[in-house]
């Protein structure tokens, strides 16, 4: 069950679109986020995660031109690790586009998507879109919740940077009072992601890549 007041919508409601060819047939595709149940209001309970915010059931729902669309379920697909759906949330105060990047390097697409996780981090997932229109994660080895990485009020971003070998993210560790950045490495046998290396940035300045945007 979804712990979340559960209000039926006349119909989805589009969070965010993006357009990309994703069976390279040069026919534009489509990736949409729609919130299938739920709500949009405005959060005004003294929180960091206060806003203007679609809130409860979604779905990615990915349209190649002369295919059957297909609708995956985001609350589990965001969620794995847990028996029941979660509730998530995504800001809309500013509208956000999809970032496309091809983070293991197989030439197949993918991007990145965040939660709200902190007020100083947000938790990410990468996920890549198949030809047919299926959506799947791509794991992080010791990643059962993803990974941490900048705070945004959008919920993609292009500072997950791709790297010869995989991904880079920085985000603000309140445990060392300071920037850490994370390099990832894409392990083909393991059909995973594995933490290559971390290093503390101690900026003196606030880094543009925390500011909300
Ligand atoms: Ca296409
Ligand atoms: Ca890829």
């Amino acid at each position: 069950m979804l712990a979340l007041p559960s209000i039926l919508l006349a119909e989805p409601l589009c969070v965010t679109r993006a357009e990309h060819d994703f069976n390279n047939d040069g026919l534009v595709d489509s990736l949409s986020i729609l919130l299938t149940e739920g709500r949009r209001y405005h959060d005004r309970d003294m929180w960091e995660g206060a806003g203007e915010k679609y809130e409860g059931r979604f779905i990615v729902l990915v349209e190649v031109t002369g295919q059957t669309p297909v609708a995956t379920n985001l609350n589990r697909l965001f969620y794995p690790q847990y028996e029941t759906e979660q509730p998530m949330f995504f800001w809309c105060s500013k509208p956000w586009d999809i970032k496309f990047f091809d983070y293991n390097h197989d030439g197949r697409i993918d991007f990145n998507l965040s939660q709200y996780f902190s007020g100083v981090a947000n938790r990410y997932r990468l996920f890549t879109v198949f030809p047919t229109g299926k959506v799947s994660e791509l794991p992080l080895e010791t990643g059962e919740d993803g990974f941490l990485g900048p705070k945004a009020r959008v919920h993609s971003v292009e500072t997950i940077a791709v790297t010869p070998d995989g991904f880079t993210c920085t985000y603000y560790s309140r445990c060392f009072g300071t920037n850490v950045r994370h390099w990832y490495r894409w392990v083909e046998a393991n059909n995973s992601f594995v933490l290559a290396k971390h290093e503390r940035e101690d900026w003196r300045s606030e880094p543009s890549d925390l500011s909300d945007r």
